[in-house]
């Protein structure tokens, strides 16, 4: 896999399975970004271009990726037909579309049979699996597990701050 294009290596690929999914997805990559980790972000639709998906499935590793993240909604294959094909950690978001809420993408990935995982996040929350992506990359990059402590050290201080407001 090659640089991306801050010249960083890419490391998670971030896929959706239709450009609708950008407003929602797009968050995870800016969770990324803001702890200096390369990525891709691709549309891999599960139904609309399956030979394709099922590529990038098998070859992600082979390319260098450590994780995925896939999105979708609705009859939401895309994360779960990943994970069948992948030796990679892969990370689902249930986006939320225009009818029930998102809890039509929420089951259709959450519900995965034992053996393949999908480590799937709440619905719309692609921060987190942005996060959770940094996470699994941080447990063998010792600097950047360094800058983790230090994010949730400020998550623990902004709540503190709060808390205070409160009592005032
Ligand atoms: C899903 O269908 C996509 O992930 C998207 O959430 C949904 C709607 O896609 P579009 O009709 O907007 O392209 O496969």
């Amino acid at each position: 896999m090659g640089p991306d294009r801050l010249d960083r290596p890419v490391a998670v690929g971030i896929v959706m399975g239709s450009d609708s999914d950008w407003p929602t997805m797009k968050v995870a990559a800016e969770a990324l970004e803001e702890f200096g980790i390369g990525y891709e972000a691709d549309v891999v639709s599960a139904h609309r271009m399956p030979e394709e998906m099922i590529d990038y499935g098998k070859r992600a590793h082979e390319r260098g990726l450590s994780v995925i993240i896939a999105g979708a909604g609705g009859a939401a294959h895309l994360p779960g037909m990943l994970a069948a094909v992948t030796p990679l950690p892969v990370i689902g978001v249930p986006v939320p579309l225009k009818y029930l809420d998102g809890m039509d993408s929420l089951l259709s990935i959450v519900q995965m049979p034992a053996g393949v995982p999908v480590a799937t996040v709440s619905i719309g929350n692609a921060r987190n699996a942005g996060l959770l992506a940094a996470r699994i990359l941080g447990a063998t990059d010792p600097a950047l597990q360094a800058r983790i402590v230090e994010f949730q050290a400020g998550l623990k201080a902004a709540a503190h701050a709060k808390g205070a407001v409160v009592r005032e």
